[in-house]
């Protein structure tokens, strides 16, 4: 690409791309193999209600993630809400903001405050040494987010919720097929809830799941996403409609045996943005560490507006005029969403950490839509916006 500023969509050249590049693309497996799946599926007329499918997702699951059980649900909220119930939080929780707002609202949907927790600034983390000073007499638990999929201070959490009493649940979203100390994620805390939303690494189009190595809890869980139905007209607990769909555990199935393929591809992207943005001056990539399992499905920058001139929200800007659909997760924070906002109008001021990053991070697109050669021409044109900062600025004054 000519690197002159007149080549920039922003400023009336072609966008560089003509359809546009997502983050969160869908990663689909064998597309015979599901439509065989569904043939099959059909033909039985077994659409939901814990169908072979599900029973057969669940075990993969479980098996990957090495963890005793795995109870499938139709969405990672579902999934998220139902454990926190069946664990017993209540009063207030310890969570980040930086995370999806699905976190928080899975608390307050049951009334249950989140209690947000600055995050790390190099991890981007729940700090656990901020955590100890959040506890007050109405705190029941802590939720740590395994945000990108590299493992949140597993060891250093589970050492306070002991010590407090406290119930431990990690949301690991975005952390199916990940590792923490050698450990596959899915074995921490009381339970961990995956999510298979379209958007994951293994998506089921909607999709969820709670893996716990816990037998009553386990037990318990299952009653709920099934409006605790025991057998035919016996309900023994309370619950609510967490079911998976047939279909959605047949594009699991079918997505779990490409599993490898997609952790291919999302490595080979990661490497080709780790040498495409290398030694460029005020912009970092979010690196995985070696030593663990990863599934490497987002590449996370964070943009220092006091070195590359240009803001982050002004790159976005950019890269949106060239087709290239950039997100700025997890913006502004969930503090800074309803309700929360209304509820807490302060919170930013305990939350430093948080408020820089969000005003700081982007993800650019990756997964198996996403080719080496529109890899390369993203990383020039960021290349280009950040050695031409200085003139940007003025221009897009
Ligand atoms: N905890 C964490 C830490 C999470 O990140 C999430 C979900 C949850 C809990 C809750 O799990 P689920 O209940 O969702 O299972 C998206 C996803 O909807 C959401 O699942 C995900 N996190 C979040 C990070 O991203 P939005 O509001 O950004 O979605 P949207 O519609 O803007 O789409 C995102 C991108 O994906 C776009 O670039 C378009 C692309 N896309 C999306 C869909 C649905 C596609 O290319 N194809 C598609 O089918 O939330």
């Amino acid at each position: 690409m000519n690197g002159h500023l007149d080549n920039l969509a922003v400023f009336g050249a072609t966008p560089k791309f003509s359809t546009p590049l997502h983050v969160g693309r869908p990663n689909i497996g064998d597309r015979e193999y599901l439509l065989a799946r569904i043939n099959d599926l059909l033909d039985s007329r077994w659409l939901t209600n814990n169908g072979p499918l599900v029973q057969e997702f669940e075990a993969h699951v479980a098996a990957l993630a090495d963890v005793k059980h795995c109870i499938a649900m139709c969405n990672g909220t579902i999934a998220l809400e139902i454990a926190m119930r069946a664990v017993g939080l209540a009063g207030e929780v310890i969570v980040p903001s930086f995370t999806f707002i699905a976190t928080a609202h899975a608390l307050q949907w049951q009334e249950i405050t989140p209690v947000f927790c600055d995050v790390d600034p190099q991890t981007h983390h729940i700090d656990p040494r901020r955590v100890e000073g959040m506890i007050t007499p109405r705190t029941s638990g802590i939720i740590g987010v395994h945000l990108w999929g590299r493992a949140c201070d597993v060891e250093a959490l589970t050492k306070i919720a002991q010590k407090h009493h406290l119930k431990l649940i990690f949301d690991a979203a975005h952390a199916f097929g990940c590792s923490y100390q050698g450990r596959m994620i899915g074995n921490f805390g009381e339970a961990e809830v995956f999510s298979f939303h379209a958007t994951k690494f293994l998506n089921t189009f909607e999709g969820g799941a709670v893996v716990t190595n816990n037998d009553n809890l386990a037990k318990k869980i299952r009653l709920m996403k099934n409006f605790g139905f025991a057998g035919y007209d016996d309900v023994i607990h309370i619950g609510t409609n967490g079911k998976m769909s047939e279909i959605a555990a047949a594009m699991g199935l079918t997505g779990l045996e490409s599993l490898n393929e997609f952790i291919a591809v999302n490595q080979r992207n990661y490497q080709a943005y780790r040498s495409g943005l290398k030694d460029l001056p005020g912009v970092s990539l979010l690196t995985y560490y070696e030593s663990e399992q990863g599934n490497y499905q987002y590449i996370v920058l964070e943009i220092d507006e006091t070195v590359t001139l240009v803001t982050r929200d002004q790159l976005v800007k950019i890269l949106w005029a060239e087709n290239i659909l950039t997100r700025r997760y997890f913006y502004p924070g969930c503090h800074r969403m309803e309700p929360y906002r209304s509820y807490f109008p302060h919170t930013g001021l305990l939350l430093p950490e948080t408020e820089r990053l969000a005003q700081r991070v982007l993800l650019l697109p990756t997964g198996t839509t996403v080719g080496i050669d529109e890899i390369q021409t993203i990383c020039q044109i960021i290349r280009l916006v950040v050695e031409q900062g200085p003139e940007i600025k003025q221009r897009l004054l």
